[in-house]
C-alpha cells in the first residue's frame, strides 16, 4: 500500500495518523506541492481532482481523505473503535468527519493555508468564518460532554480535527475563548504523543513557511492566483 502525501498537508497528515493508529503498514511517497507534481497528467490518473493525499491500495485509488479514513478501517480494521460499529455512535464520527470538511478545516484551510501558497489574504470575513466554525466545534466538545471529538475514546474523526488545528497553531493564532478546543487538543498530544509526533511535524514546516513563504512564482495555478516577486 502507498499514501501519496504533502509533508504539511492536514489530509495526508490525517491519514498518516490513523494508519500509524491501525498499525497498517505503507509506503509514504511525497508530492512536491510546491513544484505542482499533482497537476501532472500522470497524478491525474490516480486522482482527477489532483488534490493529495491519495491510497494506492494494490492499484485501487482513493482519494478524499475522509474517504480514506473510512475504507481503512473498514477494509483492515473492522473491529477497531477508531470507528464504531453502533449506527448513532458512528452517525456522530462520520458527522464530526463531515463537519471538519465542510465547516472547521472549510474556513482552516482558505484563512490560513491558502495566503502561505497563493495570492489572498487574511480579511475579516475569513476570520469571522473562522470564529464561527471554531464555535461551532466548541458547542459540539460542550455538549457531548466528551473528551474527544465524537466520543471518549479517540476516533477517526479526531484526526483529521487535530490537523486543521494545527494550522492555527502554526501561526500563533490564540484558542483561549475556546477552552474546549484547547482542551481535547492537548489531551491528544498528552495521551497519543507517537501520533502528535506526525502531526507536529507538519505544523513545524506550515510555521516555517507562515515566516518564509514559498517561491511558487515560476508555476501556474489552474485556480489560485500564483504571487509574483
Ligand atoms: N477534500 C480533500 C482535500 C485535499 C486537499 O485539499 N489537499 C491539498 C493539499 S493539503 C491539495 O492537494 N490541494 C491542491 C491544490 O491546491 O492545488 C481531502 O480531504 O483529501
Amino acid at each position: 500500500m502507498k499514501l501519496y502525501v504533502v509533508s504539511d498537508g492536514p489530509p495526508s497528515l490525517a491519514v498518516r495518523m490513523a494508519l500509524k493508529a491501525l498499525d497498517i503498514p505503507y509506503d509514504l511517497v511525497d508530492v512536491d506541492f510546491i513544484a505542482m507534481e499533482h497537476m501532472t497528467d500522470d497524478y491525474a490518473k490516480m486522482n482527477p481532482q489532483k488534490e493529495i493525499p491519495v491510497l494506492d491500495d494494490d492499484g485501487f485509488y482513493l482519494s478524499e481523505s475522509i474517504a480514506i479514513l473510512q475504507y481503512l478501517c473498514d477494509k483492515y480494521r473492522p473491529d477497531s473503535n477508531l470507528y464504531p460499529k453502533d449506527p448513532k455512535q458512528r452517525a456522530i464520527v462520520n458527522q464530526r468527519l463531515c463537519f471538519n470538511m465542510a465547516f472547521y478545516y472549510g474556513s482552516i484551510a482558505p484563512y490560513v493555508m491558502a495566503p502561505i501558497f497563493f495570492d489572498y489574504k487574511r480579511d475579516p470575513v475569513g476570520l469571522k468564518k473562522l470564529n464561527i466554525a471554531l464555535n461551532v466545534f466548541e458547542t459540539y466538545l460542550k455538549r457531548g460532554g466528551t473528551k474527544y471529538a465524537a466520543s471518549d475514546h479517540l476516533t477517526i474523526a479526531d484526526f483529521p480535527l487535530i490537523s486543521a488545528t494545527i494550522c492555527l497553531e502554526a501561526i500563533d493564532f490564540s484558542l483561549k475563548d475556546y477552552p474546549l478546543i484547547e482542551q481535547w487538543y492537548s489531551t491528544f498530544k498528552s495521551e497519543y504523543p507517537e501520533l502528535w509526533e506526525i502531526s507536529e511535524g507538519g505544523m513545524k514546516v506550515i510555521s516555517d513557511f507562515e515566516k518564509n513563504p514559498p517561491d511558487m512564482s515560476n508555476f501556474s495555478h489552474p485556480i489560485h492566483p500564483v504571487k509574483k516577486n
